[in-house]
């Protein structure tokens, strides 16, 4: 193996590495590389790659071993018990896909410092697949390269700068408002005066209504009685996508299209109800634009920006946005799912909230955006719910240069994952990790590196701004309006379906506040 001979040879540091090192009281030369202040028992002499432990050696055999655990379903906890066998570190192979694990928040700083003018994550092949079998663009989420890099920068502009927040906040406050009427008119009509549910189902409403009235500045109506049911359509093959995505995560979908495996015709067919229902929305808006003058000054949405900008093509635009749409449903909804199932199981955590909000909003008279500068509790209630119900079991970078971790030499052209849902649960990364406690964000311990539910740099989460703004605003509303409890003191735990979700209904109850007591 010509890569293990690699890590004789003198290792590049970046500059801000050796600036860390000297500060550290550690020279580096190659006859004496460098030690890590962090960890003083380590030895002196960096180790090479292939003494990393993990089980790196057999690919065919570990996927066996990885589908007998139902790894598919699992990765998260099989992650995390590998850190528990092998230490901060470990590489692995399942089928033909290598890498090496780490988990404390440091060495992701190491990590994410040496990304790259491009980072490059993991490709999810069944995404690219589809796309090229259907001969759609690929749009930012799986774009590379310079043609990633180009069309990032115009969308950041358009889509997460602090500049176009502002425009998002009051059409999603609108949808909050309009979620909370529709509970009300539930709870109404169970003539109970509360309503027990799974929420899950008014959620991915909730979550599409809003990515939409900020993609396409209309509303769906979602939140009404009779819903489209193509928007119903679109939901339940976002669920299908993801759930078929993994089973073909460790075996090439081509070869799963060749042999015309039921799970490719079936994510196929998910893309197919995707993209068309995005098409159909973005004709729409396409349509409208070419009406109308153009004279109003009402934020048109992030479409029209992009086309009215006139910097990216028309298939790019349609690409990233439907990616945006598409990512904007079960991501968010489940995190608010989480984060209510979190505040029924800490009843006095609730009214401290409720308090923080009601303070803020007698402090803001009626301005929203003021709010939201005001609720850091609340913000801190969804870190809190990503740190223990991560969206994403991990972070992945193919490193650009050689890099040092736990004292063992990486070669550059490395893919390494960083155990967000292991890093989160473990107790050498956060005080008490088992207990849900919000105002951990707020104290002054470290959160260097630890909150990292969006991912980071320049390949973060696109539509984090929208997704944190439009669960603030949910939270900021239900709070407001009701109490979330719970039945039985029944734990739920996550299942792996290429995101992280509840692995069983969540039911809860919602009361409203005035007659609740
Ligand atoms: C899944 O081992 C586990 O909103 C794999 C590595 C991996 C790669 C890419 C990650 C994926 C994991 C989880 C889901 C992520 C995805 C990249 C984007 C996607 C985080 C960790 C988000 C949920 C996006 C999806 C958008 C899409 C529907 C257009």
């Amino acid at each position: 193996m010509a890569r293990c001979r690699v890590w004789c040879s003198p290792v590049t540091l970046p500059l801000s590495w050796r600036g860390e090192l000297t500060t550290s009281g550690v020279r580096y030369s190659s006859s004496m590389p460098a030690v890590r202040q962090s960890y003083p028992e380590s030895t002196s002499v960096v180790r090479p790659f292939n003494e990393i432990p993990g089980l790196w050696k057999n690919g065919v055999a570990n996927l066996y071993n990885f589908w007998k655990l139902d790894g598919f379903r699992n990765l998260h906890r099989i992650m995390a018990n590998n850190f528990n066998t092998f230490g901060p570190i470990y590489r692995e192979k399942i089928g033909y896909y290598e890498s090496v694990n780490i988990i404390n928040p440091e060495d992701a700083a190491i990590l994410f410092k040496a990304e790259g003018y491009y980072p490059k994550r993991l490709k999810v092949e069944p995404w690219t697949s589809y796309r090229d079998y259907r001969n759609h663009k690929y749009g930012v989420l799986l774009k590379d390269g310079e043609d990633w890099r180009s069309n990032r920068v115009i969308l950041n502009k358009e889509v997460i700068s602090p500049k176009v927040l502002g425009n998002f906040v009051p059409l999603l406050d609108e949808v909050g408002q309009d979620f909370v009427a529709r509970v009300h008119k539930k709870i109404e009509r169970s003539g109970q005066n509360k309503w027990t549910t799974d929420l899950s189902h008014e959620l991915f409403k909730y979550a599409l209504e809003s990515v939409s009235s900020v993609l396409y500045g209309e509303r769906l109506g979602l939140m009404l009685d009779y819903i489209d049911p193509d928007a119903q359509h679109f939901i339940d093959c976002i669920t299908v996508m993801f759930k078929t995505t993994s089973p073909m995560l460790y075996i090439p979908p081509g070869l799963l299209r060749r042999v015309g495996a039921k799970v490719w015709r079936d994510h196929v067919e998910a893309w197919d109800g995707i993209f068309s229902q995005a098409d159909r929305c973005i004709q729409n808006i396409y349509r409208r634009l070419r009406q109308e003058t153009g004279t109003s000054n009402k934020y048109p949405g992030v479409l029209a920006s992009l086309l009215m900008l006139d910097k990216l093509s028309i298939e790019d635009i349609k690409a990233s946005v439907t990616e945006l749409m598409a990512g904007g449903v079960d991501t968010t909804s489940i995190t608010l799912l989480w984060t209510l199932y979190e505040l029924a199981r800490h009843p006095n955590l609730q009214e401290e909230l409720r308090a923080e909000v009601a303070a803020a909003r007698a402090e803001t008279q009626g301005d929203i955006q003021e709010m939201l500068r005001r609720v850091p509790l609340v913000k801190g209630a969804l870190k809190e719910t990503l740190r223990l119900h991560p969206v994403a079991v991990s972070l992945q970078r193919y490193i650009t240069e050689d890099i040092i971790i736990q004292n063992y030499h990486i070669p550059s052209g490395t893919l390494v994952q960083l155990g967000l849902y292991a890093m989160g649960r473990d107790p050498k990364v956060f005080l008490r990790p088992e207990q849900y406690q919000p105002s951990r964000w707020l104290r002054t311990e470290s959160h260097y590196f630890r909150s990292l539910g969006f991912g980071f740099g320049p390949r973060q989460c696109l539509g984090r701004r929208i997704a944190e703004t439009e669960m603030q605003l949910f939270l900021i509303h239900m709070l407001e309006n009701f109490r979330v409890e719970k039945q039985r003191q029944v734990e739920v735990q996550s299942t792996f379906e290429l995101i992280l979700l509840p692995e069983k209904p969540i039911v809860l109850t919602v009361k409203p506040l005035q007659s609740s007591r």
